[in-house]
């Protein structure tokens, strides 16, 4: 089998590469290790930039996001019982639209499919051959069964545990990283939101974050230890839990109810450079993680997927290969500031189990900085909304 461009993996990031190739006639076969169904079911992101919304624009893809997603103009920040607004459409001009991964890549699955684009579920076994020559291929199983997929490039969307970046040789391949110590415990549920707006709090007893899908759904977390199992948590204790950490006022109008959907996540920050090599390029976690609070895991993805898709439609139709060559610098140079501000926002806001007292102080003063500086809000609103691509 023989196509233009070999996409591994399923998620946010090779469907949205995949359509929009599509959209100017460039064949891709994407290579997903699991079923739709399970990609579906992973609750992940759920604001996105207006870059994303963009591309899914030009992909063809945000009709049911401009009709069912919901437009915030800001965000409120906790710490203890003060709360503060930090008001993106002043700062920025821009807004931000809450509207779940989930739903994206469902959107993004659904238009594959209308196009009749090709999909392989359930392959194992992946290993991607010659990418520093001019004749890639990938090999792989699926349901026993051997397959030789033939390529000009190889887009490596298989997140953090796939196999592409492992594919990049050590000599040429050097990797950042920051573990935090702790994890987020998330919950989904069918109750309104407390806020209209997201909540990020900070409090002494760690942070928490109210968020939503929707008018009846629900999404939370609160900073847990890495050690906890979400079976652990009865969603009694976590509702407990999350009341004692945002301001009094909020707690008072917190409508609880049964979970349907309880995980737990680790919080890193991890960046590989570079992210090309011969005709391999990497998109999204496949070459960076960020710790989730900011939001900008998915929204990092999607700038990547905006340069490789400029890279590839210039060598298509124009036969450059001017910004394939730049691919790595360009969307390395947006990826390093997306670090940036998400360990600066998750520094500001968790506990950390060797704080010292003048950590806290540090931590205070962050935030009354915040609270009381337009230039500091300017800076915070720019980057929550999405640094230009
Ligand atoms: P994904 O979503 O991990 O998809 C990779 C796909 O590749 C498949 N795969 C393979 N396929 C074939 N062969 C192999 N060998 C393979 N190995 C893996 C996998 O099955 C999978 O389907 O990566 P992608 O597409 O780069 O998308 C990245 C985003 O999923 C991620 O950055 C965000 O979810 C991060 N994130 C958030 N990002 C935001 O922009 N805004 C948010 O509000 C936000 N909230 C979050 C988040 C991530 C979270 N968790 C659980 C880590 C909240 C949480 C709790
Ligand atoms: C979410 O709704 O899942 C969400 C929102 C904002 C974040 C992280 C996660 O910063």
């Amino acid at each position: 089998m023989k196509t233009q461009v070999a996409i591994i993996g399923g998620g946010p990031s090779g469907l949205l590469l995949a359509q929009l190739l599509h959209t100017r006639g460039i064949e891709s076969v994407v290579l997903e290790r699991k079923t739709k169904d399970y990609v579906l079911g992973r609750i992940r992101a759920g604001v996105l930039e207006q870059g994303l919304v963009k591309l899914m624009e030009e992909a063809g893809c945000a009709d049911r996001l401009h009709a069912e997603g919901y437009v915030h103009d800001g965000t409120l920040i906790s710490y203890g019982d003060e709360m503060f607004r930090i008001d993106f459409t002043e700062h920025t001009g821009t807004p931000v639209i809450v509207y779940g991964q989930t739903e994206v890549t469902r959107d993004l699955y659904a238009a594959r499919e209308k196009a009749g684009g090709r999909i392989d579920f359930n392959v194992d076994d992946v290993v991607i051959h010659g990418a520093d020559t001019d004749a890639p291929f990938v090999t792989y199983t699926v349901a026993g069964e051997h397959r030789r997929l033939e390529c000009d490039f190889i887009a490596g969307c298989d997140g953090f545990h796939g196999v592409s970046r492992q594919t990049i040789p050590l000599d040429v391949r050097r990797e950042y990283e920051k573990v935090y110590p702790f994890g987020w415990l998330g919950i989904l549920s069918e109750t309104p939101p407390v806020n209209h707006e997201l909540i990020y709090a900070n409090s002494p007893r760690g942070f928490a974050l109210c968020s939503m899908r929707n008018e009846n759904l629900s999404r939370y977390y609160i900073q847990c230890s890495l050690s906890d199992k979400p079976e652990d948590w009865t969603d009694e204790a976590f509702w407990q839990e999350l009341k004692r950490r945002i301001p009094a006022d909020q707690a008072a109008n917190l409508v609880t109810g049964p979970s349907i959907e309880k995980s737990i996540a680790p919080l890193r920050s991890f960046v590989t450079e570079p992210m090309r090599w011969g005709r391999l390029f990497l998109c999204g976690d496949a070459a960076h993680i960020v710790p989730p609070t900011g939001a900008k895991g998915l929204n990092t993805a999607a700038s990547d997927v905006h340069y490789l898709y400029n890279g590839l439609r210039d060598f298509y139709e124009k036969n450059s290969t001017q910004e394939i060559d730049l691919y790595s610098q360009k969307a390395l140079a947006r990826v390093w500031k997306a670090e940036r501000f998400s360990w600066w926002f998750s520094s500001m806001m968790h506990r950390y189990p060797d704080q010292s007292a003048f950590d806290l102080k540090m931590q205070v003063a962050d935030l009354e900085f915040l609270r009381s500086n337009k230039s500091a809000q300017k800076a915070m609103a720019e980057n929550y909304v999405g640094l230009p691509y």
